[in-house]
């Protein structure tokens, strides 16, 4: 892997967190957008070499609320950018690493994605990510 592209962070209320970035930590908010497919609202924070993902869940189904109510809001996960996401993820199928997706999937701004099980990746969730 070449790059980190950003950082999600899980946490129960966009709204309520976002000054801490913007107005405490100074760090500008450049998009909030709803990735239904994740079910997730997300909002982009700029923190210079590489952008925070405040990830908020929609519901109750969705994988951040479940690891909040398991963990608390925290880390949730660390995504590298890559160029071409299908190749990557033949690579680590077949060097026995379990992927979370057969297919890339419709992530935040179109960008294509897929994640490694944490139990593959030593306790952490790793997911690859492709721009459009
Ligand atoms: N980081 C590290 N470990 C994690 C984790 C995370 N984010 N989420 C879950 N785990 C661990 C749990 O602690 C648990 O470990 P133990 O068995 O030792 O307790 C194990 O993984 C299983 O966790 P679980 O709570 O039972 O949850 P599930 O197996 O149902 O789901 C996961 C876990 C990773 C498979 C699921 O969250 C998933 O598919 N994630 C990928 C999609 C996603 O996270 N989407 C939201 C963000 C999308 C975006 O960025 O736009």
């Amino acid at each position: 892997m070449k790059k980190v592209d950003h950082i999600g962070i899980a946490v129960s209320n966009l709204n309520d967190v976002i000054p801490y970035y913007t107005d405490t930590l100074g760090c500008p908010l450049l998009k909030i957008e709803e990735v239904a497919s994740q079910k997730v609202r997300v909002a982009f924070i700029d923190a210079g070499n590489i952008k925070l993902e405040l990830l908020e869940p929609m519901d109750s189904s969705s994988a951040i609320h479940k690891f909040i109510e398991k963990k608390g809001e925290g880390i949730h996960h660390i995504a590298f950018g890559v160029e071409n996401i299908e190749q990557r993820m033949e690579e680590l199928k077949k060097d026995g690493v379990q992927l979370l997706n057969d297919q890339p999937q419709k992530g935040a701004g179109g960008a294509l994605v897929a994640f490694m099980h944490p139990k593959s990746s030593n306790g952490v969730l790793y997911e690859l990510c492709q721009k459009q």
